[in-house]
């Protein structure tokens, strides 16, 4: 038995996320989570909301709301959305929580102690009515380039040409819509980076398992241009940790908070931190190699545009901070999944979103699909007939036909008890001995968190199921050696658990039901094949399981179509 950590990269709080969100990280690191238990080991599997930043505050004030008050409900509610896709987290925190503040300003201390961050000066607008320093994107005005009059500081929305709030003609606050604007001078600290840069490269050097996906990403922003840049990680914003050096006030950063992106990965162990602080346990020896966490397998999920922050950034944190805090092992990251011709879009509410999606249909389709089409090798894409074909196909044909064939028919002739019946015969042997090969090839994609690999082997060995009820076709057996049928049968119930607990990773949901109508907790997994086909036994009692998929209909299919072909606010 191992230890393994697991995180996700943590959402932010601004909205409600769409299912790229899902699949690109919360949704493989929950495969991987699960099946990691189900093997024996010992887990801990953290993700967050990411509550600070400008987006936070733009959306607390869309919803008319103080900030506070807004990440408070949006936590409870991306809470929920992830009980809904039956995602395990050990815990889920907030990045605002006390215990990150702490974390952050100790990082923060540690670093300035290593002569780490610089102290640099730069001119930045200020708003006399608003009392505060505005970020770019809090400064409006027109555009010099296409005339458009609600362009902002950092970017004409009109035209998208890249802007500087003081290219902006007749500014003014995107908050008050004061034109009481100033440039003033202001402080902001900056980590160095580039001081870590040789020792960051020669760390990624070592990580040869990593996919290329990754490497590629870090290696790219140690080496393009002018190398690993400094790093601002202050801003002038109302909402997020305050700037301190440690425990202590850090003169000239009065007002001012660390930089979302600073913050949030610090979050993976605080969060952990927050489980230990709720539920007594230990949260050192995930995290600190001087305190048993050098035995631990440290793995995060993600999507592509946020590995930089995950192979350079955070690294630097930790190296930086000269203490024992593990580093990551190994980082899977993920492309981009499409929606029907375009891309999904928070902004643009284009796709479907995770509470629509599970408004419309159970936690298990959705992950089954998700999972067995994750954009792991390059983006794919999301089109809703490619996602009625492969639940109708997959779940409802091969394993939900499966299920309810042999369940009814052992009903119909035997009773619903597992009938008694002699040693398997050729065909039986034969089955078990493709299995064998057949599941180890699933646990090898597995392991190597191959989700879409994995997802195929798991349906093959659905399909091999499938395939010895048809040929050993127990109705007709029945006709001529009622013992020979019961032999079939019994290897078919004790199928539907196997499948129960080698699919669980994968359909949580459907595997429980499966299991509770072959009345049975024993979840092991079936590292002697042989011996798994036989736990139940002659006389054992299951219920025949409610369909376990219902098909999507092309009406279904089309009316969703409809619904989701707009977009929404
Ligand atoms: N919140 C971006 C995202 O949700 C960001 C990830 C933080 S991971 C520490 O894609
Ligand atoms: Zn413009």
């Amino acid at each position: 038995m191992s230890r393994i950590l697991i995180t996700s990269a943590i959402p932010y709080i601004n909205g409600i996320k769409h299912l790229g969100n899902l699949v690109g990280s919360q949704l493989p690191a929950d495969l991987f989570a699960r099946y990691n238990r189900a093997r024996g080991h010992e887990v801990m599997f953290i993700c967050a909301t990411d509550e600070h930043g400008t987006p936070a505050e733009l959306a607390a004030a869309k919803a008319g709301k103080p900030v506070a008050e807004f990440c408070a409900e949006m936590h409870a509610v991306q809470a929920q959305i992830a009980d809904g896709f039956r995602l395990s987290f050990d815990h889920f925190g907030r990045s605002s929580s006390p215990q990150n503040h702490k974390l952050t300003q100790h990082f923060a201390g540690r670093l300035k102690a290593a002569g780490l961050i610089e102290e640099v000066s730069e001119k930045q607008v200020y708003s006399n009515a608003d009392g505060r320093f505005l970020p770019d994107r809090y400064i409006e005005g027109i555009c010099p380039n296409c005339g458009y009059d609600k362009a902002r500081g950092d970017q004409c929305e009109n035209c998208t040409k890249q802007l500087d709030p003081t290219d902006l003609i007749e500014p003014r606050s995107a908050i008050s819509g004061s034109t009481d604007l100033e440039v003033r001078e202001t402080k902001h600290l900056y980590l160095r980076q580039s001081a870590l840069k040789d020792e960051l490269d020669k760390w990624i050097d070592t990580k040869t398992d990593w996919p290329v996906l990754t490497t590629s990403i870090a290696k790219k922003w140690l080496h393009d241009g002018d190398g690993l840049q400094d790093r601002g990680i202050t801003r002038d914003l109302d909402w997020g940790v305050p700037v301190k050096d440690g425990e202590n006030d850090w003169p000239g950063m009065e007002g001012k908070v660390f930089y979302v992106w600073f913050d949030a990965p610090i979050e993976y162990i605080a969060a952990t931190k927050e489980w230990a602080d709720k539920t007594g346990g230990d949260w050192e020896r995930w995290w600190r190699t001087d305190k048993g966490a050098d035995d631990v397998r440290y793995i995060q999920f993600m999507g592509k545009d946020n590995v930089p922050f995950h192979t350079l950034s955070f690294p630097a944190t930790i190296k930086g901070s000269g203490e024992p805090w593990k580093l990551v092992d190994y980082i899977k990251s993920f492309n981009y999944l499409n929606y029907d011709g375009g891309q999904f879009s928070t902004s643009q509410g284009r796709g479907i979103f995770q509470d629509q999606a599970l408004e419309i249909l159970p936690a298990d389709y959705w992950r089954w699909w998700l999972l067995s089409h994750a954009p792991e090798s390059n983006d794919s894409e999301f089109t809703w007939e490619n996602f009625q074909a492969g639940v109708n196909k997959d779940l409802a044909d091969v394993l939900g036909n499966f299920v309810s064939r042999i369940t009814k028919f052992c009903r119909s002739k035997f009773g619903e008890a597992v009938p008694e019946a002699g040693d398997y015969g050729s065909a039986e042997l034969a089955l078990i001995a493709e299995l064998e090969t057949r599941i180890q090839a699933y646990v090898a994609q597995m392991e190597a968190m191959e989700v879409r690999k994995a997802a195929t082997e798991l349906r093959a060995i659905w399909v091999a199921g499938n395939e010895y009820l048809q040929s050993a076709a127990p109705w007709s057996t029945f006709k001529e050696d009622e013992a020979k049928a019961a032999a079939q049968v019994r290897l078919g119930l004790n199928l539907v658990r196997l499948y129960a607990v080698l699919s669980a990773p994968f359909i949580p949901d459907a595997s429980a039901k499966m299991l509770s109508a072959m009345n049975t907790l024993d979840t092991d997994w079936p590292d002697d094949v042989s011996a798994a086909l036989s736990a139940l036994s002659g006389g054992h009692e299951f219920a025949v399981p409610d369909v376990l998929f219902a098909k999507i209909s092309d009406e279904d299919r089309e009316s969703w179509q409809d619904r989701f072909a707009g977009t929404r606010d």
